[in-house]
C-alpha cells in the first residue's frame, strides 16, 4: 500500500492526491506539516512525499511518474509520445513559468507577510508575460489539453486557482480572468473525486491556519 505524506493545503500534495484518486490506486495519507516531515525521504523537507513498499520518493513530479509507470490502469499520461510530451509540456508550463512565479506574492496574499513594491512589480510582469504564452498551449475543450482528462488537468485543478487569487489580492486583478479558468474550474471540480481534494483542502487550510505560528 503506498502512503501519501503531507498535507491537504498543499497543491503539490494535491497534485499526486488527485492522481492517485483518478487512477483508483489504493493510498493511505500520513499528515506531516512543513517542519515535521520526515527528511530521510524528503531531504529538502517539502511535501508531498511518497511512502511504498520498497522506498520513498519526493518531489511530486517524480512521484506522478512512479505512480504512472507501477500503476498503468486508468493512464493519465497519453501512449502516444508527442501527446504524453504535451501534457509534460503543460504541466511544466504551469509549475515553472506560473505558480514558481505566483509563489512569490503567497506571504503577503495569504500568511499576513508583506512582499516589497519591487518584488510585486517583477513578479507581476513576469506573470503577465508568462500567462499570455501559456494560453497558446491551453485547449480547456473540456480538458486544458483537449479531450481527454489527464495529469495536466490534475496540475491544472490545483495550481491554476492560486495564480488567480494570488493576483487578485496583490493586484486587485485575476491575471487568468481572460482565460476560460473559472469555467474549467467549475466543471471540473463536478469530478467527484476533485471535490473531494477541494473539500479536504479547505479543512486542513482552516486547520493550518490555526496552527500557532512558530
Ligand atoms: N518541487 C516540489 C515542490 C513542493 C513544494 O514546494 N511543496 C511546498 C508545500 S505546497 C513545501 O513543501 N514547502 C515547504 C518548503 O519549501 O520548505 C514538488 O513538486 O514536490
Amino acid at each position: 500500500m503506498l502512503t501519501l505524506c503531507g498535507f491537504s493545503a498543499s497543491n503539490y500534495y494535491n497534485k499526486v492526491k488527485l492522481a492517485l484518486l483518478e487512477k483508483g490506486v489504493p493510498f493511505t495519507e500520513e499528515l506531516a506539516w512543513i517542519g515535521e516531515t520526515d527528511r530521510s525521504a524528503s531531504p529538502l523537507g517539502k511535501v508531498p512525499y511518497l511512502r511504498t513498499p520498497n522506498g520513498t520518493l519526493c518531489e511530486s513530479a517524480v512521484i506522478a511518474d512512479y505512480i504512472e509507470s507501477a500503476y498503468p490502469e486508468h493512464p493519465l499520461i497519453p501512449a502516444d509520445p508527442l501527446a504524453a510530451g504535451k501534457v509534460r509540456e503543460l504541466i511544466t508550463f504551469m509549475e515553472l513559468h506560473l505558480e514558481l512565479v505566483a509563489r512569490n506574492l503567497y506571504p503577503q496574499a495569504f500568511f499576513g507577510g508583506t512582499v516589497s513594491e519591487a518584488a510585486r512589480e517583477k513578479v507581476g510582469a513576469q506573470l503577465a508575460k508568462n500567462i499570455t504564452a501559456f494560453a497558446q498551449l491551453t485547449k480547456f475543450s473540456p480538458f486544458i489539453g483537449g479531450d481527454s482528462f489527464t495529469a495536466a488537468d490534475c496540475a491544472a485543478i490545483v495550481h491554476l486557482p492560486l495564480v488567480s487569487s494570488a493576483t487578485k489580492i496583490i493586484y486587485g486583478r485575476d491575471f487568468l480572468a481572460e482565460l476560460p479558468v473559472r469555467d474549467y474550474l467549475a466543471r471540473m471540480n463536478e469530478r467527484p473525486h476533485v471535490a473531494r481534494v477541494n473539500a479536504d483542502r479547505k479543512t486542513n487550510t482552516a486547520e493550518m491556519l490555526a496552527r500557532p505560528k512558530g
